[in-house]
């Protein structure tokens, strides 16, 4: 098989790439380790920036988006006994979407379906070569027949643990990584949404968030330590030390129900580069993980997207490469403003287990100054909602 592009990874990078990359006449081929049924179980994210929006309009795959996503003009922040809504349309002009991410990837595969572009799924032993070559190309395993795609580049969109970053030579590699002393139990429930703004809340007891699908599906999560297991939370339990966390007009009128997915995600800061070597290019999570704290992790993987798709194009269009040399500095210029910003929103909202008295001082005084400066609120609003391409 020959394609321009091999896509290693069939979640939302390698989707949106390979609608945006049809546009422009560029072929491409997705190889997926599991079954799409797996890959649509996934819950994930759920607020998109408007550059996301964008760009699964340019992909065809926004009907439904457009049809059911809420629009988010402001976001709330519980501190304590008080709540800070930031205006976000007013700050920034700018407002999110709230759209989750397992529904995104669904329209991306009904998008690509209704092209002639191949996915293949349940692959394994992917082995990227040549990508010093002209002509680099990957071999894998299909149904017990070893299958080679020729190809003039590779998009190593596979993910945090995929094979693409480990493909770059270790000496040609530096990562950066911070592990956060928590994780996120989340739970999603067919409720109604205990506020019609997501809720940021702060609280001696640690980190909530009050978020949401739908107007009759809601997600929440709040921050636990890393040796619990979700099976270690009964419903109740959770429901309590939700409410426990949050103001107490709020928690009085939750609607709490029956969790349909209860799960932890650890939290990590964690940033490899570059994002290219020879022929391969690294988009999405297989270059960089942010904590979910900030809503960045899929949008940055979508802006990385988006500066690849530009190389791409220019590449076949004028056989320009400067898009594509510069795609490692361009892509990683947004990551680390999208890193520094779930980290900050991280350390101020969440509680660290052994902070010092000194850390537990600046916590106190960033957040006081976030609530009397609008400035600050400012700068919060323009990080939350995406900061330009
Ligand atoms: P993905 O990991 O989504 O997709 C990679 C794909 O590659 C997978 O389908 C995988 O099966 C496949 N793959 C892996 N190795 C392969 C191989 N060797 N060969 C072929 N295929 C291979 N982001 C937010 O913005 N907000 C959130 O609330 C949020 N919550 C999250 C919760 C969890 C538990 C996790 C893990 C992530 C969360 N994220 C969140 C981040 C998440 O949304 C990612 O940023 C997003 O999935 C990135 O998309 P991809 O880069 O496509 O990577
Ligand atoms: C979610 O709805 O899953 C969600 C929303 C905002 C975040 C993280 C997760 O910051």
């Amino acid at each position: 098989m020959r394609v321009h592009v091999a896509i290693i990874g069939g979640g939302p990078s390698g989707l949106l790439l390979g609608q945006l990359l049809l546009r422009h006449g560029i072929t491409s081929v997705i190889l997926e380790r599991q079954t799409r049924q797996h890959v649509l179980g996934r819950i994930r994210a759920g607020v998109l920036e408007s550059g996301t929006v964008k760009l699964l309009r340019q992909a065809n795959a926004s009907d439904r988006l457009d049809n059911e996503a809420l629009i988010h003009n402001s976001v709330s922040l519980a501190l304590e006994n008080q709540v800070l809504e930031i205006p976000l349309k007013e700050f920034t002009n700018t407002a999110v979407t709230i759209y989750g991410q397992t529904e995104l990837t669904h329209d991306l595969y009904d998008a690509r379906d209704a092209t002639e572009a191949r996915t293949i799924f349940e692959v394994s032993d992917v082995t990227l070569h040549g990508l010093n070559e002209d002509e680099p190309y990957v071999t894998f395993r299909d149904d017990n027949s070893v299958c080679r795609v020729d190809c003039d580049f590779i998009a190593g969109c596979d993910g945090f643990h995929g094979i693409s970053r480990k493909s770059i030579p270790s000496y040609h590699r530096q990562e950066f990584e911070k592990i956060y002393p928590f994780g996120w139990l989340g739970v999603l429930s067919k409720t109604p949404p205990v506020s019609d703004t997501l809720i940021y809340a702060r609280s001696e007891l640690g980190f909530a968030l009050c978020s949401m699908r739908n107007a009759n599906l809601s997600r929440y999560y709040i921050q636990c330590p890393l040796t619990d297991k979700a099976a270690d939370w009964s419903d109740d339990a959770f429901w309590t030390e939700l409410r426990r966390r949050l103001p107490q007009s709020i928690a009085d009128s939750l609607i709490s129900g029956p969790a349909i997915e209860k799960s932890i995600a650890p939290l990590r800061s964690f940033v490899t580069e570059p994002m290219q070597y020879g022929r391969l290019f690294l988009c999405g999570d297989a270059a960089h993980i942010v904590p979910p704290t900030g809503a960045k992790g899929v949008n940055t993987a979508v802006s990385d997207v988006y500066y690849l798709y530009l190389g791409l194009s220019q590449y076949y269009r004028d056989g320009e490469e400067t898009g594509l040399e510069k795609y490692s500095e361009r892509a990683l210029a947004r990551v680390w403003k999208a890193v520094r910003f779930s980290w900050w929103f991280t350390n101020l909202m969440h509680d660290f287990p052994d902070q010092s008295s000194f850390d537990r001082k600046l916590q106190q005084a960033e957040l006081s100054f976030l609530l009397e400066n609008r400035a600050a609120q400012a700068v919060l609003a323009q990080n939350y909602v995406g900061l330009p391409y």
